[in-house]
């Protein structure tokens, strides 16, 4: 079977294009800040072992110094008390970190209202256009909050009230993971919930409800804008920590160009 050449050969030629959908991992990339009293995740950091110097003649290296849940990354189930018997990050079928997407456009919305909840009115429309979401795969939402991703401010957008950001409503997270078809949730945010999802009922509902039916989150994620609504492959690769919560990860999108 041809399959992989004729693959290989339309990556080659343009006629498949790979969209890069990871933020850049840098000292600056935006974490999730937490109220008091919780713990918060540390940010990116290299740390120079040797750079052709007295450490290391021949040779440049660093340690890196992560969270799970830092830049573009995957939420595991076990990530949430929901999913606490559930996959950790380790345990992701390979078959689900190549997968479909549909790409629902909010940022209209969200940039009317940086509050702006995703319903599920708003997806049975999207539906009701371009069919029903796929089959496992990704429900990837852009707002284009990705355009705020170099500065952790205007990315949380938040005041005194809390972060503002777009997200969903707590019957819609509920539909997605109890109705839809889909393996898990992408957003170009710092997560799969809403700025103001703390105050939710439940708290946090994406998270809640989604990664305790056995799905996923994927965060933090670029260029959704150069993405059709259906028919793209989303390559998604989180690091294999065993027992791990999430994982930073490359997450590549493959657009079959006419
Ligand atoms: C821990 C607590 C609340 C949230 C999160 C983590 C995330 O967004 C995350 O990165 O999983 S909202
Ligand atoms: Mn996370």
């Amino acid at each position: 079977m041809p399959l992989l050449a004729d693959l290989h050969a339309a990556l080659n030629q343009g006629a498949i294009e790979i969209i890069d959908l990871t933020a850049p991992l840098v000292a600056t990339t935006p974490i999730l800040q937490l109220p008091e009293p919780f713990a918060n995740t540390i940010g990116f950091q290299l740390e120079e072992i040797s750079r052709y110097d007295d450490r290391g003649p021949n040779w440049y290296w660093n340690n890196i110094h992560t969270g799970e849940h830092t830049g573009t990354h995957l939420d595991a189930p076990v990530h949430w008390i929901t999913g606490r018997d559930g996959r950790d990050v380790s345990q992701v079928p390979l078959t689900q970190l190549i997968a479909p997407a549909a790409v629902l456009d909010f940022s209209t919305e969200a940039a009317a209202d940086p509050d702006f909840l995703v319903e599920v009115d708003h997806i049975k429309a999207w539906e009701a256009e371009h069919g029903p979401l796929p089959e496992g795969g990704w429900l990837l939402c852009r707002t284009g909050w990705d355009a705020r991703s170099s500065d952790q401010d205007t990315f949380l957008n938040a005041d005194e009230n809390g972060p503002h950001t777009p997200g969903f409503s707590v019957d819609c997270a509920r539909w997605l993971a109890t109705e839809a078809p889909i393996i898990g949730l992408g957003v170009e945010t710092v997560g799969t919930d809403a700025g103001a999802a703390h105050t939710f009922d439940p708290a946090f509902p994406c998270h809640q409800l989604l990664l305790g039916a056995n799905k996923y989150g994927l965060t933090q994620l670029q260029n959704l804008a150069q993405l059709p609504p259906t028919g793209a492959l989303v390559i998604t690769t989180p690091l294999p920590i065993v027992g791990g919560s999430g994982s930073p990860a490359r997450a590549l999108a493959l657009v079959e160009r006419s």
